[in-house]
C-alpha cells in the first residue's frame, strides 16, 4: 500500500527570502526518509522558490507566460536539490513535475497522468512531486499546491497513510496542537487557524486543513506534524503518534 509524505516548503526553504534553500535541513529530511522509503510518494512544498516568484508575477490571477516559466524553473530547482539529497542518502527516486502531468480546471486537478508514478512505485523508485504551476482549462494556468496534490494522489493511489510535515506542531489552538480535528470542529476553531508566516499564495494552514478534511470525508485520515523537529519524520513514517490527526466526522 502506498504511503504519502508531504514536506512543507517552510521547512526546506526560508519563505521570506527568494531562492533561500536550507541544504542542511534537506539532508536531514532525506536521511530520515531513508529509514523507511518503501512504497512512499514524496510531495514537497514550493517555499520561497514558488511563492515569491508567483506573487511577483501576480499568479494565478494574472496570466503570465514569463511568470509561469520563472516559477516552474525555480520550483524544479528546489525539487532537484531534494532528489539529489535523497540520492546521496541512498534513496532511489525521480522527480515528477505536475506542470507536465496535471491539467487543472478552476485551480483544481481535473486530470493527472498517473502511469509513470505507478510504474516508479512498482519498480521501487520514489516519485518526488512538488507544488507547481500548471495549465488550467478555464484560467489559462493556475497553481497546484502540494496539499492539493497529496489529497488527489491519496485517493487515486489508495494510500494507507498520509503524513504532512509543516513548521508547527500540528493544528494549533491557543498555541497548543489539537490531538485530532474533524470537519465539525472547524467553525469552533476558525479564528485560531491562520495562514502561514512568510509569503504564501495557496492558503497556509487553513488551505492545508481544508484539503485534508476533504480527504478524511472520503475515508483517508491524515496527520499534520512538525517536520522541523528531528526524528518526527521517522516517527510519522512508522505510524507513531505525532501532531494532529485529521479524522472523519462521525
Ligand atoms: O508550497 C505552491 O505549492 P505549496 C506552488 O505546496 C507554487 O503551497 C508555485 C507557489
Amino acid at each position: 500500500m502506498t504511503r504519502i509524505l508531504k514536506i512543507g516548503g517552510s521547512i526546506l526553504t526560508d519563505k521570506s527570502r527568494p531562492l533561500a534553500a536550507r541544504p542542511e535541513e534537506i539532508d536531514r529530511i532525506a536521511a530520515e526518509i531513508a529509514t523507511r522509503p518503501e512504497d512512499l510518494v514524496l510531495v514537497h512544498g514550493a517555499g520561497s522558490f514558488g511563492h515569491i516568484p508567483a506573487k511577483r508575477y501576480g499568479l494565478p490571477q494574472n496570466f503570465s507566460p514569463e511568470g509561469l516559466r520563472q516559477t516552474h524553473l525555480s520550483v524544479a530547482r528546489l525539487c532537484e536539490m531534494v532528489v539529489e539529497s535523497l540520492g546521496r542518502a541512498g534513496v532511489e527516486c525521480l522527480p515528477v513535475h505536475p506542470l507536465s502531468t496535471a491539467m487543472l480546471r478552476q485551480g483544481r486537478i481535473e486530470s493527472f497522468f498517473l502511469d509513470p508514478i505507478k510504474k516508479m512505485i512498482a519498480e521501487g523508485i520514489m516519485p518526488v512531486l512538488h507544488g507547481d504551476v500548471a495549465m488550467d482549462a478555464s484560467m489559462g494556468a493556475s497553481i497546484v499546491s502540494g496539499d492539493q496534490l497529496i489529497a488527489y494522489l491519496a485517493g487515486k493511489l489508495q494510500s494507507e497513510t498520509v503524513a504532512v510535515g509543516s513548521n508547527v506542531d500540528g493544528v494549533l489552538v491557543s498555541g497548543r496542537p489539537l490531538a485530532e480535528i474533524k470537519r465539525d470542529d472547524l467553525v469552533r476553531f476558525e479564528d485560531d487557524i491562520g495562514t502561514s508566516a512568510g509569503v504564501d499564495v495557496t492558503g497556509g494552514m487553513r488551505g492545508k486543513l481544508l484539503e485534508l478534511l476533504e480527504l478524511a470525508d472520503r475515508g483517508t485520515e491524515s496527520v499534520i506534524f512538525h517536520a522541523g523537529k528531528e526524528g518526527n519524520i521517522t516517527r510519522a513514517l512508522k505510524g507513531e503518534r505525532v501532531g494532529t490527526r485529521i479524522v472523519r466526522s462521525k
